[in-house]
């Protein structure tokens, strides 16, 4: 038998250069699993679909990331998505603040009743917490329990709708049922105005809203209200931006520490873009026009520009709070603040008010 000693080499040359590309086929997965808690035509899916094309494209297809809508890596249970993304059950979420406020008492801050929307302008204040030291104080937070943060996307200012109605003043929600996130600073928000507030999964909701079970809910405008055709079930709109559930985007740590350096920077790039995505998509039709054009600057604009026109096409009524009621509810809400206030911390709260009054 002859060998071919120039075939060989050239061979051995070739596995060797394969080495590192095999190794780094073994290092990552093949699809890593991302977590939305609502449906897959929500803004906040569509948001989380926006961020893994990017970094499929970015990564040149190295990294795979699939998103699991509907809550289903949870079996719906919402409130037990942070523990599964901590253990490993999960690979990266998009979640909400409101979500994972049971555990992490700091992301409780956003949901303080009426704080933000008292702001001249509740948009500015909420980047300029995110940005700022308080928010600093929430990423801390998140990270000290053992998950790493990689950016901001915004589920949007909630907003009430209700079968009976209107609202316009704290007298209007006496003894109403309304269902509300397992998260208890919304249960004491919510008894605090008069209403009957009931607990219940977003996966049981919407069978909820079909068979009456409650009188109304508060979801965000753009990236759930409409998209889930909240007209079907209830009549009346009350938009008084009470709350906003910031989304936070993180990946379990083994996850994050297991990609290259230069893939960490990728992901963080690419949460910096979902970002601007997600905050223009719940954002359109309510600021100064600039999410609307960013939306069209990158072809992703929505089947509707005015939100407040489409919820009024399909017959709803909606009650746009001037900032003289949205003072009275400010008032009615006091003492949950208070209360609030202690369990979060002077430190934070100071430093949340020093955040917003940057932006006055
Ligand atoms: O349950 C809700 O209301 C939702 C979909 O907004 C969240 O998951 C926070």
């Amino acid at each position: 038998m002859q060998f071919n000693f120039k075939r060989i080499s050239k061979f051995v040359g070739m596995a060797c250069m394969c080495v590192p590309l095999l190794l780094n086929a073994a290092e990552y997965k093949k699809e890593y699993r991302l977590s939305v808690v609502p449906g897959p035509s929500s803004g906040w899916a569509m948001t989380a679909e926006y961020f893994a094309e990017l970094v499929k494209e970015k990564s040149q297809g190295r990294i795979n990331i699939k998103v699991y809508p509907a809550a289903q890596l949870m079996s719906g249970k919402q409130t037990s998505e942070f523990m599964l993304l901590r253990n490993g059950a999960i690979d990266f979420s998009l979640s909400s603040t409101i979500n994972w406020s049971p555990q992490i008492k700091e992301l409780n801050l956003p949901a303080m009743p009426f704080m933000i929307a008292s702001e001249p302008n509740r948009f500015k204040a909420m980047d300029a917490i995110l940005s700022g030291k308080s928010g600093k104080m929430m990423i801390d937070a998140v990270e000290k329990q053992g998950v790493k943060f990689l950016g901001f996307g915004e589920n949007g200012f909630r907003e009430l709708t209700t079968s009976k109605g209107p609202i316009k003043t704290p007298e209007d929600m006496q003894g109403l049922k309304i269902r509300v996130v397992g998260s208890p600073i919304f249960i004491d928000t919510f008894k605090a105005l008069g209403a009957n507030p009931v607990n219940m999964n977003w996966s049981e909701a919407t069978t909820g809203f079909q068979q009456g079970l409650v009188d109304g809910q508060e979801n965000p405008t753009n990236g759930i209200n409409i998209n889930l055709r909240i007209w079907d079930y209830h009549k009346y709109y009350t938009d008084w931006h009470y709350i906003i559930d910031p989304l936070l985007l993180c990946a379990n740590k083994k996850i994050y520490d297991d990609f290259s350096k230069e893939d960490q920077e990728l992901l963080v790039e690419c949460a910096h873009e979902m970002e601007k995505y997600g905050k223009a998509l719940s954002r359109m039709g309510m600021d100064d026009g600039s999410s609307l054009a960013f939306l069209k600057s990158i072809n992703k604009t929505l089947p509707f520009e005015d939100p407040y026109k489409e919820l009024e096409a399909h017959g709803m009524q909606v009650e746009k709070f001037t900032p003289q009621m949205i003072k009275v509810f400010y008032d009615a809400t006091a003492k949950v603040r208070e209360d609030w206030s202690q369990k979060l911390g002077q430190d934070l709260m100071n430093a949340a008010q020093k955040d917003m009054e940057s932006v006055r």
